[in-house]
C-alpha cells in the first residue's frame, strides 16, 4: 500500500511541475505573506469539499445467517495521491479545532474571533465568539493563539482560549456555549491563568486535551533571552498539564511530575523555547512538540504523556546541539526525533498524526510544516525514531500558521494569507 501512494505522489508532482515554487528559496522571517495564487496555482484542481466521510468510508455489507455473521469490507478505490482542498477563506487563522463528533469546524482568527465553518465550507455569518475587544494582535506571535473544546463539550459546552491581551500579556480563559449552540456566551469569561509576558515573543499558545482529560498548554519562554528555559519552577518555557474539572480556577493533577517538589505543580515538561504547536496522538498517548529554534535549528520532539518531567534542553541546546552553556553535556535532556537547519526553513509549525477516515493509507503519519518555507513534510514515529520521512512536494499551502483537526480527525492547514485547506485523497474512479 505504501509504495502505491508514493508512486501516486510522484504523479501529482509531475502534474504540478512548472509552477512549483522551490520551498528552500524563501527563508526570510519577515517575508510578506504569499499570495493566494501560490497555493492555488501549484495544486491540481481542488476537489469539492465533501462532508468528512462521504468519499472514503469503506462500504460494509453484512450477511447474517442462523449460525454465523460474515462481514465483507470493500476497500476504497485506489489512492492516487493527496491534495489540499480550499475549505474556507478566513483571515489569519491561528487555531483550528472542533468538538469530537461535531460536523462544524471552529477557526480562531488572529484578531480575536472564532468562526464556524459548516462541513460544506459555509462560514456562519456572525462569529461563534468575538473576543476582539480583549485580544491584542500587534506582534507577529500575538493574537488569539489557542482554542480547545472540553472532551465533554456536547454535554457541558465548555471551551478554552489562549490569547494576548492589551498589556502584551497572555491569558488562558474559559467560555461556555450559549443557549443557541451557534454562539458562545460572551459573558461567561472565566480566567484560569494570566502570564505577565516579558516580551511579545515566544508566547506559545497551543491548547489540547489529552486522553487523560487534562488540558495541556504550551507557554514558551517569553523571549527573555533563554533564561527561563531551564527553570522548572516557572511556567515559562513549559508545557502545562492542568485539571479544569476541579479547583478554582483549576487543579494541578496529583500525578504531575513536580507536585511533590522540584518545579511548579502545573508543569508537565520544560526546557522549551517556543512550542507554538504541539499535538497529542490519542491512539498512542504520544505528544509531538514542535519547538521553534533561535539561530540554526528547528526541532520536533515526541514523548509519551506518562513521561512527565522531561527537560527538552532549551537553552542549553538548540535542537540536538549544545547552544549556550558549558553545563549542556552534563544535563540530561530529551533530544528531538527530527530537526532541520535554517537553510530549509525558519520556524517549525507542528501538525498532527493523521487519524481520520478519509485517507486510511496515511493513518499514523505525522504532518508538519515550516512557516517560512511552506513545505509539508511527514514522518512516522517508530519506537524512538522517525521513519518514512517524506516531503509532499505537490502540497503547497503557503505560509502555514497552524494545523488542526475536525470532529472526525480529518486534517486542516491554516495559512497566514487566509486559507483553511483540508487534506483530501485523490482516488481512481471506482
Ligand atoms: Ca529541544
Amino acid at each position: 500500500m505504501r509504495s502505491l501512494w508514493l508512486v501516486a505522489g510522484v504523479l501529482l508532482v509531475a502534474a504540478c511541475s512548472g509552477s512549483d515554487t522551490s520551498a528552500s528559496e524563501t527563508t526570510n522571517t519577515t517575508s510578506s505573506p504569499p499570495t493566494t495564487s501560490v497555493a492555488t496555482t501549484t495544486l491540481p484542481a481542488a476537489t469539492t469539499t465533501a462532508p468528512p466521510t462521504t468519499t472514503s468510508t469503506p462500504t460494509t455489507t453484512t450477511t447474517t445467517t442462523t449460525t454465523t455473521t460474515t462481514t465483507t469490507t470493500q476497500p476504497p478505490p485506489e489512492l492516487l495521491g493527496v491534495e489540499l482542498a480550499l475549505h474556507a477563506a478566513i483571515d489569519r487563522p491561528l487555531a483550528i479545532a472542533a468538538p469530537r463528533g461535531d460536523t462544524r469546524l471552529f477557526v480562531a482568527q488572529r484578531e480575536g474571533t472564532i468562526e464556524i465553518v459548516t462541513d460544506d465550507g459555509e462560514i456562519q455569518e456572525e462569529p461563534f465568539l468575538d473576543l476582539s475587544d480583549r485580544v491584542w494582535a500587534n506582534g507577529i506571535e500575538q493574537g488569539l493563539l489557542g482554542l480547545a473544546f472540553h472532551p465533554e463539550y456536547a454535554e457541558n459546552g465548555r471551551l478554552f482560549v489562549y490569547f494576548t491581551d492589551e498589556n502584551n500579556d497572555t491569558r488562558l480563559a474559559e467560555y461556555t456555549v450559549g443557549t443557541d449552540p451557534a454562539f458562545a456566551d460572551a459573558e461567561s469569561y472565566r480566567e484560569l491563568l494570566l502570564f505577565d509576558q516579558p516580551t511579545e515573543r515566544h508566547n506559545g499558545g497551543m491548547l489540547e486535551f489529552g486522553p487523560d482529560g487534562f488540558l495541556y498548554v504550551s507557554v514558551g519562554d517569553g523571549g527573555d533571552g533563554g533564561h527561563n528555559g531551564q527553570k522548572s519552577d516557572t511556567l515559562f518555557g513549559t508545557i502545562l498539564r492542568i485539571d479544569v474539572d476541579g479547583g478554582e480556577p483549576y487543579l494541578a493533577p496529583p500525578d504531575n511530575p513536580f507536585v511533590a517538589g522540584g518545579g511548579a505543580p502545573e508543569v508537565w515538561g520544560y526546557g522549551l523555547r517556543n512550542p507554538w504547536r504541539f499535538s497529542i496522538d490519542h491512539e498512542t498517548g504520544l505528544m509531538y512538540i514542535a519547538d521553534v529554534g533561535q539561530q540554526d535549528w528547528e526541532e520536533i520532539n515526541v514523548v509519551a504523556l506518562d513521561a512527565g518531567g522531561a527537560n527538552f534542553g532549551w537553552a542549553y541546546r538548540e535542537g540536538s546541539r549544545c547552544f549556550s552553556s558549558p553545563e549542556c553535556e552534563e544535563t540530561e535532556t530529551v533530544l528531538p526525533v527530527v530537526e532541520y537547519g535554517h537553510q530549509e526553513g525558519c520556524s517549525v509549525t507542528g501538525g498532527y498524526v493523521y487519524r481520520g477516515s478519509a485517507i486510511p493509507e496515511v493513518a499514523g503519519t505525522y504532518f508538519y510544516s515550516d512557516w517560512c518555507s511552506g513545505w509539508i513534510r511527514s514522518f512516522r514515529y517508530d519506537n524512538g525514531t522517525a521513519v518514512d520521512l517524506e516531503e509532499w512536494t505537490a502540497l503547497q499551502p503557503g505560509q502555514v500558521n497552524t494545523f488542526g483537526v475536525d470532529g472526525f480527525g480529518e486534517l486542516y492547514i491554516g495559512t497566514w494569507s487566509g486559507e483553511v485547506w483540508k487534506l483530501v485523497p485523490v482516488r481512481a474512479e471506482s
